[in-house]
């Protein structure tokens, strides 16, 4: 059955019976992917935020799928960007952590380019490699700029002057209104926002400017019971935001070096409004300092979405277009004390997932445990393209219709490389199930477990103490959860190819495209049409 389109099957099964009909080809569906840079799903207000208000993804939510429990397998950008493209964990797709990834593999927009789909990448790449299987690419060089960015496209490199987020969304319609009609096209639209820096629009920078948020319950987590990785992580609201973060001034009379050093440094007390802040008074303003900018950001990448789905009513591509949007990773915004993803506590782990369009059952919300493992099955499917055995998710397309097939998977597997890396967060493995999680630091052998419905945050590490004194009760869920990370880990075949960093493939992900053929400053339109 994996290998039929099903999704689909009742729309062939029309011209099969009236083969004599003279307009018999079914037309293929349209899909068009939106993805975020680190877009935490509790800052969308169709997930409940608490925060923020996203009326045009909300949108995408109420006319069609809203998954409730969608997760990474690793959580920061180059990984799970390589993970969307080929459908497998990192140790198989070469990408465990900012390495280059390896353009010459399979993936699928070579499979859906060769089955005849009109394929184009918008946006943030970050994979290092050259674009491969797309008609049309015009990228980010790394992590690209929030103003005036530069973009690679085939030929060199070319600047647009403007917000990156209002760009990459009129490039996304630019790219839709001079794609070839007769092909179905696939459209993989990726937006820099809302990742750090968190450069804001104006408009939206002046909606957040003096916006005040709940704080997290968890805001100010003391670690008690965690004390193998989140004491030491460098993360954290409190510790870890530079003056840059925080959109502070440097004093007068700096020099530029003198400046760039400040702007790096991590403030411990600030002057506000007169007053010297210290202590947890400080982290309530950090908190909501970041915060106006983060969500600021993700208010213009809810804007573009809105501007690219009217754009979809208004051309009429909306009736066969299939619209999915996603991001490449979690976030806590505050949760745990932290900002940024990587570690698999809830907030990191978990991500928005939605999809509308044709064949989508409109306003449901399926528990069914699902990853970003599984995107690149769905498109295939959804375009009716056998999926490769190589690919290690499961296509979405029953739950899209609203089926629940009865073997599909109540645990997720996770893994973090990127230690040593960024934000000292330690190497983890982990697996998630519906009602517990567990964690292993292997570096350091130790262990976390939470119960995660009498403990949603995971404060309460059951693990912590004399194993000894561990209730007969605990050690059985251990013992059990263990046996899961194995088969889990049996069945993705992880045979801890990366766990040791000498092993990490090589070559980088943040090259600026310096040694590319400058191309000048361009329109969207003059952009688009250099974009093949
Ligand atoms: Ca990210």
């Amino acid at each position: 059955m994996r290998l039929l389109p099903s999704i689909l099957v009742g729309m062939f099964l029309v011209p099969l019976v009236a083969a004599a009909a003279p307009a018999a080809e079914p037309a293929r569906p349209n899909i068009l992917f939106i993805f975020t840079d680190d877009h935490a799903a509790h800052a969308l207000s169709c997930y409940g935020s608490k925060v923020n208000r996203t009326p045009h993804l909300d949108r995408l939510a109420a006319e069609g799928v809203r998954f409730t429990n969608s997760f990474v397998t690793n959580s920061i950008c180059s990984p799970s960007r390589a993970t969307l493209l080929t459908g497998q964990y990192s140790h198989k797709n070469g990408v465990p952590v900012f390495n280059t990834f390896d353009g010459s593999r399979d993936h699928v927009a070579k499979q859906l380019r060769a089955a005849g789909y009109h394929t184009g990448m918008i946006g943030k790449w970050h994979l290092g490699s050259e674009p491969t299987g797309f008609d049309r690419w015009i990228v980010l060089p790394g992590q690209g700029a929030y103003w005036s960015p530069t973009f690679l496209v085939p030929g060199g490199k070319l600047t647009i002057e403007g917000h990156c987020t209002e760009i990459t969304g009129d490039l996304g319609i630019e790219f839709l209104k001079t794609r070839p009609a007769d092909k179905p096209f696939f459209l993989m639209l990726h937006h820099k926002a809302p990742h750090r820096g968190w450069e804001p629009d104006e408009r939206n920078q002046a909606k957040f400017r003096d916006a005040t948020f709940p704080e997290p319950e968890t805001l100010f987590d003391d670690y008690a019971t965690r004390p193998a990785a989140l004491p030491e992580n460098e993360q954290t609201i409190a510790r870890d935001l530079t003056n840059h973060d925080l959109k502070r001034t440097p004093p007068a009379g700096l020099s530029q070096q003198e400046s760039r050093r400040w702007l790096r440094e991590k403030p411990m007390e600030a002057e506000v409004d007169g007053k010297t802040l210290t202590g947890p008074e400080l982290v309530r303003w950090k908190y909501r300092r970041f915060m106006q900018d983060y969500l600021a950001c993700v208010q213009g990448v809810d804007d573009s979405v809105g501007r690219v789905l009217d754009h979809l009513d208004a051309s009429g591509l909306a009736a066969n277009t299939i619209v999915i949007y996603t991001t490449d990773n979690g976030w806590y915004m505050g949760d745990l004390g932290l900002y940024d993803k990587r570690f698999m506590y809830e907030p990191g782990l978990r991500t928005p997932l939605l999809a509308r369009g044709p064949g989508i059952k409109a306003g449901i919300a399926p528990e069914q445990f699902v990853a970003n493992i599984d995107l690149a099955p769905t498109f295939l499917d959804l375009a009716g393209v056998p999926i490769p055995a190589s690919m290690q998710g499961r296509s979405l397309a029953p739950l899209l219709r609203g089926d629940a097939p009865a073997d599909w998977r109540t645990s997720v597997y996770y893994r973090y490389y990127h230690d040593p890396g960024h934000h000292n967060t330690r190497a983890h493995v982990g697996v998630r199930t519906a009602t517990h999680k567990l964690i292993h630091y292997w570096k350091k052998d130790a262990w976390e477990l939470f119960d995660l419905v009498a403990d949603p945050h995971e404060q309460r590490n059951l693990l912590f103490g004399d194993a000894a004194a561990r209730s007969p009760e605990v050690a059985k869920v251990f013992a059990d959860m263990r046996a899961e990370l194995d088969r889990l880990r049996a069945l993705y075949e992880d045979d801890d190819l990366y766990a040791d960093p000498a092993t990490w493939p090589r070559g980088g992900v943040d090259g600026d495209g310096a040694e590319r053929t400058a191309l000048g400053v361009k329109t969207v339109a003059g952009a688009i049409a250099l974009s093949k």
